[in-house]
């Protein structure tokens, strides 16, 4: 990744806003590019101005909250030793919580401008899903835009796209073949110079073909030759950012199995917020919208102004991300518990050692 400055990178003034003005010559801001298990890779200049690659350990974030922990598109300051000293305010974050039974935030990307929402014109397409991602980029106030890829294999791909412009009529909408290279042409309209664009959808839709497609090369293992491999080469299972010809950031995400919604009550309400209006109109302050009398939702269900399949999802998201929210208060409040614990076992070491 060559680079002549920050702007290159995503910097803006948001983030320079940040910086302590006793510190500009002694603290360097890098970007993260990619998080493999133990390490984080960053990008950016050093005090001669000269583009540095770092690798940095991840126990520097040992103890911190999982929201502390710098993620894909992070900013952080190193100093003179390039050491990381400070993660810098995020202006966007998607998370989720982490699959499998431990209730702990897992941070998907920082500092995004735009979401691709990929699907497939194909049986994988799941309007509940890309919900899903709605609501996740509506809670951080990201812009999305569908590509529905493997256009080329669908015989009439009019059904997905009337199924996209019918829910959600104020989202961009371009149809590609992710491994023809001009098809992806369209793409770049949406990736301008200096911006971070981050492709989220289902495992096998094609979005690491995307980025080879629009990076002009073929770095990012794709589906056929995925393997799990040791070497540190970049596979899928690990997300990273790549910067285009054309001077945008593109950030791959690998294929969630399982994207638990957490924290976004925000973010649902206003992906459904025909229904949160609607609801408003309802006699009871509290309406279900299961039997209740004059429900104004119940009646829209039946005009059919509303999709039956709409409010089902709006409430299963709701109690997911309540039920979420719910074990993660109480995984915090443990963790919060054994962060006085450190804190208090170290200082009573550090008594003990003044005292000997
Ligand atoms: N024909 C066709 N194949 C595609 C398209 N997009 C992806 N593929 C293929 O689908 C497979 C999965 O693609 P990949 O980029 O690894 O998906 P990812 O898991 O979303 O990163 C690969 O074999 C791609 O060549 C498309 O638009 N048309
Ligand atoms: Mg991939
Ligand atoms: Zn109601």
């Amino acid at each position: 990744m060559q680079i002549n400055n920050l702007f290159e990178l995503g910097w803006t003034h948001f983030f320079q806003a940040q910086r302590d003005f006793d510190l500009l010559t002694s603290q360097w801001p890098f970007r993260v590019v990619a998080v493999q298990r133990s390490l984080i890779e960053c990008v950016g200049l050093d005090k001669q101005g000269q583009p540095q690659s770092l690798t940095l350990p991840t126990y520097f974030w040992r103890h911190e909250p999982p929201e502390a922990y710098p993620t894909v598109g992070d900013w952080l300051l190193v100093d003179a030793k390039l050491q990381p000293v400070h993660l810098l305010s995020r202006k966007s974050l998607i998370k989720r919580r982490s699959a499998g039974k431990t209730s702990v935030i897992q941070l998907i990307a920082a500092n995004l401008d735009t979401l691709f929402i990929v699907t497939s014109c194909n049986a994988e397409f799941n309007l509940n899903r890309i919900e899903r991602y709605l609501s996740l980029a509506a809670e951080a106030a990201i812009d999305c835009i569908f590509v529905l890829t493997k256009a080329d294999l669908c015989p009439d791909v009019s059904p997905f796209t009337h199924a996209l412009s019918a829910n959600y009529p104020t989202l961009p909408v371009e149809i590609v073949n992710a491994t023809d290279p001009s098809s992806l042409k369209r793409l770049e309209k949406w990736i301008d110079a200096g911006q971070t664009v981050a492709l989220l959808g289902s495992s096998g839709v094609g979005k690491s073909t995307i980025v080879n497609g629009l990076k002009g090369s073929a770095q990012q293992t794709t589906a056929p030759a995925r393997v799990s491999d040791n070497k540190g080469r970049h596979t899928t299972t690990s997300r990273s950012l790549h910067r285009l010809p054309g001077g945008g950031l593109l950030l791959d995400t690998p294929g969630m199995r399982e994207l638990q919604i957490a924290d976004s009550e925000g973010g649902i309400q206003s992906t459904f917020s025909e229904i949160d209006q609607l609801a408003a109109q309802c006699r009871f302050k509290n309406c279900q919208h299961h039997s209740e009398p004059d429900c104004a939702v119940a009646k829209a269900i039946k005009s059919g102004e509303i999709e039956p399949r709409r409010l089902e999802n709006y409430r299963k998201l709701l109690t997911e991300q309540m039920r979420n929210n719910q074990s993660l208060a109480q995984r915090r409040r443990h963790d919060r518990a054994l962060g006085r614990f450190y804190k208090h076992a170290q200082k009573s070491a550090r008594q003990f050692k003044s005292k000997e």
